[in-house]
């Protein structure tokens, strides 16, 4: 029996939360983030359940490790936590990464103004924007995203009929767009978006087994997040979205994977240039400028490499202890 203590420095990027564990942290092995991610999984998940599921944290927690990079050119690695596992790349959690890492000195980067992430997904780059030496915005260059598949088809229990497209952006979205049975995301509340989609990712992966791989990484698989698109709040956003993801959270944020995934469903369907902005709205108005960066190609796949601009804030420092004895160590959802 022991207690396990956690140094944590919270904080939100536009409203989701990103807790950075500044110490506790455990030693991965492994050649790349990917394999410390599957380390981390197969001998310390019960770390991300004690310090992302209630009582330490709640639906929606996430948060970060942060560890030396695998390649000497690159500045760190980074272990991304939530409550729905460890995903191979989390946008808002980057940009709330960087800007704790940044005030709290926790990444030195080589080159200042610039910090080179090794993720489970691959290099991300974060240039940021200093007052003093508070971080007033991070920019990530992500992975190569790309449109997977178009026009498939799901019944919802709930909603009939749903047409959808899945793309990548760090994760694979199921992205349900306007249609005949589902008007936008203007017409559903956030409890019906929780009540709906967790049967609809269900279905879609029992529907489409092993289509939703990636080309170059077996490991990333299967829709693991759903997004719900619709009007905007304010003229000047692009467009809006709210991501479901895990078992009842959805992004407070515009969701940087998400907004990947969007711009290249947008891209492939002739919706969205180069060098565009794409202001992407989130379930509470708070706002991501993505821009098609560069063309590319994943597999045999049309793909773009997409820069996603947002802001953090830091809220609180935390000291968090997980004690074995604690019938509640490991953390439980009420679902
Ligand atoms: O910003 O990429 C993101 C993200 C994924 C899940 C929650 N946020």
């Amino acid at each position: 029996m022991a207690v396990h203590v956690f140094e944590c420095i919270d904080g939100h990027t536009c409203g989701n939360p990103v807790r950075v564990i500044s110490k506790g942290a455990p030693l991965l092995l492994g050649a790349s983030m990917a394999e410390k991610r599957l380390h981390f999984l197969t001998h310390f998940d019960w770390i991300r359940k004690g310090l992302m599921f209630e009582p330490r944290g709640h639906d929606m927690m996430s948060g970060s490790m942060i560890y030396s990079p695998t390649n000497p050119e690159n500045d760190a690695g980074i272990l991304f936590i939530e409550t729905s596992g460890c995903l191979p790349m989390c946008g808002h959690g980057t940009i709330g990464t960087v800007t704790i890492a940044i005030e709290h000195q926790l990444i030195i980067p080589k080159s200042p103004g610039t910090v080179r992430l090794e993720t489970p997904a691959g290099l991300v780059t974060a240039a940021y924007g200093l007052t003093g030496n508070k971080v007033d915005w991070v920019r990530i260059t992500n992975i190569a995203s790309f449109l997977m598949e178009e026009g498939l088809k799901v019944d919802s229990r709930r909603l009939g009929p749903l047409v959808f497209d899945v793309a990548y952006g760090g994760n694979f979205y199921a992205i349900i767009d306007p249609q005949k049975n589902y008007g936008g995301l203007q017409y559903l509340s956030p409890s019906e978006i929780v009540h709906f989609s967790g049967e609809i990712r269900q279905k879609i992966n029992q529907t489409y087994p092993d289509r939703f791989i990636h080309p170059l990484d077996s490991r990333i698989r299967n829709v693991t997040h759903l997004m719900w698109t619709g009007d905007t709040i304010s003229p000047e956003a692009t467009a809006r979205n709210a991501v479901f993801y895990g078992e009842k959270a959805i992004d407070r944020s515009p969701c940087g994977t998400g907004t990947s995934a969007r711009m290249a469903q947008w891209y492939s369907q002739g919706k969205l240039q180069a060098g565009e902005p794409f202001i992407h709205e989130s379930i509470i108005g708070s706002r991501f400028t993505g821009r098609i960066e560069q063309i590319t190609k994943v597999g045999d796949k049309p793909a773009i490499i997409p820069s996603i601009e947002g802001w953090a804030r830091i809220y609180g420092q935390n000291t968090i202890t997980i004690d074995d004895n604690d019938p509640y160590a490991y953390g439980f959802q009420v679902l």
